[in-house]
């Protein structure tokens, strides 16, 4: 059994999605780092929730990327969501030419021993396996009422993320190709 540590219960929906009931959700708050990057950021939040929850450890950092907007909000868009809310940042958007974005995710897993034959690996104590994904979209007006977060403004293939099922939006999401990444490494076995 995995735990996932996050007080997010739409990136838990989707991770059982992909990795049925090996993930069991986990609200520790630890404190988040502040970087560019949001694989610094996942890592080093792996690292301070294993010391207290223990391993096998999950933490996923993920964030929308607004091209015209250089890139914001990027790694602080929990904090956006919850100040300026997501309304506004389409609105921000709107009078640019470009309208595209990329969400993206980084899934950080720790189990105490050595990783090495994960594909990336950022040494430490202990050493964290890191997996991401990436869509690219649109930013639209607010649309749908599924999902979660930014879904309703993010527009992949004609429909907003917050239009489609669950299962639909992790075939094309960036949690759900960190999953599947994650996934292809961790096998069925364990
Ligand atoms: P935890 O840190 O507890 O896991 P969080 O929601 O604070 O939960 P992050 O720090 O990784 O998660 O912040 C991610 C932000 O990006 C947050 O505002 C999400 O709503 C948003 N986001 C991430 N993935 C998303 C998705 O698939 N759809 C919509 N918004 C998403």
């Amino acid at each position: 059994m995995i735990r996932f540590v996050t007080g997010n219960e739409g990136k838990v929906r989707e991770a059982r999605a992909a990795l049925d009931a090996r993930v069991e959700q986990f609200e520790y708050n630890y404190p988040e780092i502040q970087s560019d990057e949001l694989a610094t950021i996942a890592a080093h939040g792996a690292r301070e929730a294993s010391r207290e929850v223990g391993e096998p450890i999950m933490v996923e950092d993920s964030g929308l990327f607004v091209d015209a907007l250089d890139g914001f909000p990027g790694p602080y868009s929990a904090y956006v969501e919850g100040t300026l809310g997501i309304e506004r940042v389409w609105r921000l958007t709107e009078p640019e030419t470009d309208d595209t974005a990329a969400f993206r995710s980084v899934i950080a897993y720790c189990e105490g021993s050595d990783l090495a034959d994960a594909p990336t690996v950022r040494d430490g104590d202990p050493p964290v396996a890191v997996f991401e994904g990436r869509v690219e979209g649109r930013i639209v007006a607010p649309r749908g009422d599924g999902g979660f977060g930014y879904d309703p403004i993010f527009e992949y293939d004609d429909r907003t993320f917050a239009e489609m099922e669950p299962e639909e939006k992790n075939e094309y999401s960036h949690r759900g190709r960190a999953i599947d990444a994650f996934a292809a490494w961790y096998g069925a076995d364990r």
